[in-house]
Formats: C-alpha cells, structure tokens, sequence
C-alpha cells in the first residue's frame, strides 16, 4: 500500500507530517466528492434521474468506502505513532542511566532499525539453549525422578528467559531465513524452467533405485543437490515411479511438476558421471545413485553451498538439514488435489498448534533395521515438551492449561487400538487417522492410497512444533527436514527427540565435529582431543556423551558433546552465481 511504503521509506522521522497527510488527503477527498454532486448536470426526465441517482449513489458509496479506508490507515499509522513513541522513551529511558556525554547524543541521533546480533551470538545462543539439554540429559540417567522435577522445574524457567531474551530478534531472524528461502526456491525454479530445453544443460536422474518411497525421494534430493551444484536442468521420468500399471501418475498426482518446461533427456551428446576432463561440456550428464558415486563430488552431503552459508550457519543450527529440506519443499510441492485433501484434513481433524508429532515405525523395521521402541518412550517427551508449555504460560500469567495434541503417524493401526488409551485418558488428544496406518499394512504400500497417505503424513508431521520419532527412519528424516524450511520466529533445529540414530543422509561422506576446548579422557572409553581437532560422530548417547572417532588420532570413545560444535564444511555451488 502507497501510504505503508512512504511510511516505511521515511523510518518513523516524520510521524507529524504523516499523520497530518492522511487527515489532508481525507478532507482533499470530501472535497473531490463535493465537487462531483456539484458537477452532476441538470436532467429532464425520469429515467435519467433514476440513472442519475444509481451514479450518485455508486459513487457516495465509492466514496464511503475510501473514507473507511482512509481511516484504518489513520488509525494505522497511529498505532505506529505508538509504537515509536514507546521505542522513543525507552531509548530515553536507557540514556538516562549513561552519564552526560555525547554518547547520549549518538543514541538519539542513531536511526531506530535495530542493530542485529552477530554470528558469534547466535551460535553461543543456540549453544546455551542445546548445553540446558545436554545437562538434563547427563541428570536424568544419574538422578531419581523425585530430584529431576527440581531439575526440569529450574531447565523449564532457563528455558523461559531464554525465549524472552531471543523475543527481541526472533523478527529478523525470520526475516532473514525466509529471505534465504525466497532465494534458493528462485533459483532452483530458475534452474528447472529453462527458456530451451533443446540447448539446456542437464543432469538425468533414474528413480528406479529398489529401495522404499522414502529412500526413493532421498535418492532424488541427491541427485537434485548435483544439479544444482553444476548448474544443470534435472531430468527425472516421474511417469512410472512407484506406480501399479493400473494406477499410472502417482508423481503427478501428489505433487507438482519438477519442471514446466524441460522433460526431455535428449541433447547433442551425453555422458556418465566420471573423472573425464570434457564432463561439463557434455550437454547430458547422467547421475547414478548416491552409493556409486566414482569419482565423489566435492558437493556430496552434508556439504552446502558457500553463497548461502553465513547467513544460513547464523540462522539455523542445521544448515545442511535446512538446505536439503529446501530441495525437498521445491520438488515435493504439493499437487491442488494434495493441497486440497490436506486443508480438508486439517479443518476435519481440527489440527491446530502447538502440536506434538509422532512416527511411530514398526511393521517391516522393527528387528531388521530398527529396534522396537514402546508407545511410552515417546510420550515422555511430548510431556516434556507440554510441561515445558505449561511453565512458560504460568510466567506468563496464562493460566489456563494449554490442549496436549498429539499428531499420530503410524504404519501400525494397532498403536491406536490399543497403545495410546492411557494417554487420552489423561487428557491427550490423539490427531491423525487410523486409516492411514491401515492403508500402510506391508503388503499394500505398492497401492496408490498407500502411497498417498504417508505422503500426507509427512506433510502434516512436517507441520508440528516438535516431532519425536527414530531417525533410523528415512520417513522421520523426511519430515524433520521439510520441518526447517516452514517459516518459523524459532529455530526448530532442535525441535525433535530421536530415540535411536542421529540425523544422517543416506550415502553421506562424512559427518564432523570441532572441538571448541579440549578434553582428557576420564576413562577408558572416553577420548582426547585439543580444541580445533574434528571428531567424527556415530551416536548421541543422550547423557551427554556422543560416540564417535578421532579424526588424526583414529581412536574411537566417548566425549563430551558440550566440548564440540557442528562442522560445517561448504562449496560454491554454480546455480547460486
Ligand atoms: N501412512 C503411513 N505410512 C507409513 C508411515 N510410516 C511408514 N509407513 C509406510 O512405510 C513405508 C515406508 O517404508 P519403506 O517403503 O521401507 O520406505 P523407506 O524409505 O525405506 O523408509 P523407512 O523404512 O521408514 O526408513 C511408507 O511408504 C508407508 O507405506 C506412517 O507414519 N504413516
Ligand atoms: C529481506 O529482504 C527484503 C527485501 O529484499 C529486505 O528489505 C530485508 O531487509 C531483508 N531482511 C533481512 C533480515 O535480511
Ligand atoms: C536404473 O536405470 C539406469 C539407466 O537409466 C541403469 O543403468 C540402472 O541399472 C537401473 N537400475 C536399476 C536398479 O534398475
Ligand atoms: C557436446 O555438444 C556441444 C554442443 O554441440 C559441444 O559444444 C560440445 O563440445 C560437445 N562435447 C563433447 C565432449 O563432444
Ligand atoms: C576427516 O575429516 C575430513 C574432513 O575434513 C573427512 O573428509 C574425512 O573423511 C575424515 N576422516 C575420517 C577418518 O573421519
Ligand atoms: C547457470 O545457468 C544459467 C542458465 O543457463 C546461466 O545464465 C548462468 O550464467 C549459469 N551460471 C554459471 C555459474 O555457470
Ligand atoms: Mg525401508
């Protein structure tokens, strides 16, 4: 809206002039209306004063209708006026306190946008947020549960300040990652919608690698992360995928196209991936699976692109599961019908936040890549997250007890037969549907309607405020990393409990840790390291300890994970240039 903008261009300075612009528009345009009856010409018959007086009332409404207008924006630009003055006297407020120098001059002269924490803020931020869990977690296989409500109690209000202190900024950081997000969705559209597809260079992606849907659409992420990286148009023949021969378009008709304008695999000359010289003029490049990899990019996973990585390394504390996330949000675009069966499912089912999701994976995993996990496991942490909710409301003087919901994805209708009565007799609403565990039953994932309603788990496990689930599934990943691409005030990189693997992409070379202070090993099972030094990481113990090795020394134990931070390691990628 004009006046929004002018009010933005101008920061707040000239508030009086503003508001004294709006009333000047207003009476200029009482006085346009005046000007009009006056202009209305003399008329002899009826019909034409009938017609005259429709015009006449048009435009009275027309003009009523600015006026309302042009109050709101009054009205607007008043609460702004508010706002400003608030700032104005707090800023006062704050120099007062300083002595009487020129310092105080410099504040006031200062322009109102705020000065935004640094990267080195952030990172500590996020930091003392994650160490609060490290000592709960290190507390809580040590303690009997009477001293650990001490503990929660005393993390809770922690936990509490510190989302008051993260209030302030929590504006920019939105800003700035969806910004980031804006960018990249761009760029990959720009890259999937050649102008001809007939000269355009590209990557040939085949989705027949024999693995599960989840697996199926990592596979695809990989192959798009190449694209991207060198700036080729993916190819990828989404006709046949996971497809009965009676029910053909399963792509199609869960999501949108990966491109509108280049499908076709052809070109001049074409080429596998190797160590060939001449491999970036060839026009076609095919792309095998992730596992066959000869020779490995620079650009395999956990690796992102250099031109997003300060902001995003300020702004996520999972950069590489944001970035692939992102890939994930542009190929996975829901199709009208999906995005229509998910808004109908979401009003039906009254699925609204805060929110807990659930993915309980059992069935097919469950002693052959995963071990079984009780219905219990995962309670406790949707408790302690609404326990969490409940301290938060009580600082803030909201007393009414927030709805425990919990949205259930399961392969396992029995989960909801028998295994969550207990919690919804103590008041947790269960979200989700039985029939979409049911349509999962091993021997019917090859069906459309299968396939169909994990997507639609996913999308909605992708929308919760915290998920907890067994990243040993490739449907958990899936739905962590969709997770971190939705435009959120927080930081959700720590909005999940695991309860067997770390996160991992299937094929990844390699997943590090530096060392921020050193460490001696305590015992035999614990490691040495100097600050500086990379650590591999194999498991989170949840009490404080990873599992990992030593990258120079090649000894394998246990170490503090306070003493380490992510290693981020990036290249540039040619599609952002
Ligand atoms: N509706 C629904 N189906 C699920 C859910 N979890 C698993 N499934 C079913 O299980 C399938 C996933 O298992 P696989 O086919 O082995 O796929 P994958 O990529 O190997 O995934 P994981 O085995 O979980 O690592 C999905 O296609 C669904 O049919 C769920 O939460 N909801
Ligand atoms: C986001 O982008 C807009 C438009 O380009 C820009 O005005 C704004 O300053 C950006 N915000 C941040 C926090 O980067
Ligand atoms: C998939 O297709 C590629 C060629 O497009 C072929 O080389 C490969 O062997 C196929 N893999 C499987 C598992 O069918
Ligand atoms: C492939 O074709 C393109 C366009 O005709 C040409 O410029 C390029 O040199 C060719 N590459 C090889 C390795 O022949
Ligand atoms: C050591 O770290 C490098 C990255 O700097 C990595 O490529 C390599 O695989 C690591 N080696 C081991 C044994 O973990
Ligand atoms: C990537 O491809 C686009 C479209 O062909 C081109 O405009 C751009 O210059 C390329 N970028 C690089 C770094 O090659
Ligand atoms: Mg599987």
């Amino acid at each position: 809206m004009y006046l929004t903008s002018v009010w933005r261009s101008l920061k707040g300075r000239s508030l009086f002039i503003l508001v004294s612009l709006s009333w000047l528009l207003l009476i200029a345009f009482l006085f346009a209306v005046t000007t009009v009856f006056e202009r209305v010409p003399e008329e002899s018959n009826a019909l034409q004063a009938d017609n005259r007086y429709t015009k006449l009332n048009d435009r009275l409404n027309e003009a009523n209708r600015q006026i309302d207008l042009l109050m709101a924006q009054n009205k607007q630009l008043a609460q702004h006026l508010q706002v400003l003055t608030e700032l104005k006297v707090k800023r006062e407020e704050l120099s007062l306190e300083s002595p009487k120098t020129n310092k105080k001059l410099k504040v006031r002269n200062r322009s109102p946008v705020n000065v935004f924490p640094s990267t080195e803020f952030e990172l500590s931020f996020r930091r003392v947020r994650q160490n609060i869990d490290e000592i709960w977690h290190h507390l809580r296989n040590r303690m009997s549960k009477k001293s650990m409500s001490f503990v929660n109690e005393l993390r809770y209000n922690m936990i509490y300040d510190l989302d008051v202190l993260s209030d302030r900024d929590n504006r920019w950081r939105y800003e700035e990652l969806k910004n980031l997000s804006n960018f990249v969705q761009n760029r990959i559209h720009r890259l999937q919608n050649p102008s001809d597809c007939g000269t355009a260079k590209k990557l040939v992606c085949d989705l027949n690698k024999s693995c599960g849907f989840g697996c199926q659409v990592h596979h695809l992420a990989h192959c798009f992360v190449a694209a991207m990286a060198l700036n080729r148009t993916l190819i990828c023949d989404t006709d046949d995928w996971r497809t009965p021969s009676d029910q053909p378009n399963s792509w199609g008709r869960l999501f949108q196209p990966i491109s509108q304008t280049c499908g076709d695999p052809s070109g001049h000359n074409r080429t596998d991936w190797s160590d060939d010289k001449l491999l970036n003029s060839y026009q076609v490049l095919y792309y095998p699976i992730i596992d066959y990899m000869q020779p490995i990019p620079p650009f395999l996973p956990l690796v992102i692109p250099t031109q997003i990585a300060d902001p995003l390394v300020r702004q996520s504390g999972e950069p590489f599961i944001w970035f692939i996330g992102q890939v994930l949000k542009y190929m996975m675009r829901p199709s009208s019908d999906m995005s229509q069966y998910i808004d109908n499912f979401k009003r039906d089912n009254q699925f609204k936040h805060p929110i807990v999701g659930i993915h309980v994976r059992r069935t097919d995993k469950i002693g052959t890549e995963a071990k079984f996990h009780t219905i219990h496991e995962y309670m406790f942490f949707v408790e302690d997250f609404y326990n969490k909710l409940d301290l938060k409301n009580e600082r803030n003087s909201v007393h009414k007890k927030v709805e425990r919901l919990v949205y259930l994805a399961t392969d396992e209708p029995e989960v909801w037969r028998k295994e969550i009565t207990p919690y919804q007799e103590k008041g947790y609403v269960f979200k989700g549907d039985i029939k979409l565990s049911e349509s999962a039953d091993p021997y019917q994932r090859r069906e459309f309607e299968s396939l169909h309603n994990v997507v639609v788990d996913l999308l909605l496990l992708s929308q919760c405020d915290y998920i907890v689930c067994t990243f040993s599934s490739q449907i958990c990943r899936l739905a962590f990393e969709l997770m971190q691409t939705r435009h959120s005030t927080q930081d959700l990189s720590q909005a999940f409990y695991s309860l067997d693997d770390i996160y991992y992409f299937g094929g990844q070379v390699f997943h590090g840790k530096k060392a921020l202070v050193s460490h001696s090993a305590q015992n035999d099972r614990e490691i040495s390291f100097k600050s500086g030094d990379i650590l591999g990481i194999a498991r989170n113990e949840h009490n404080g300890y990873n599992t990992g090795d030593h990258n120079r020394t090649k000894h394998k134990g246990l170490y503090p994970r306070f003493k380490v931070t992510e290693f981020v390691e990036s290249v540039p990628f040619d599609v952002f240039d």
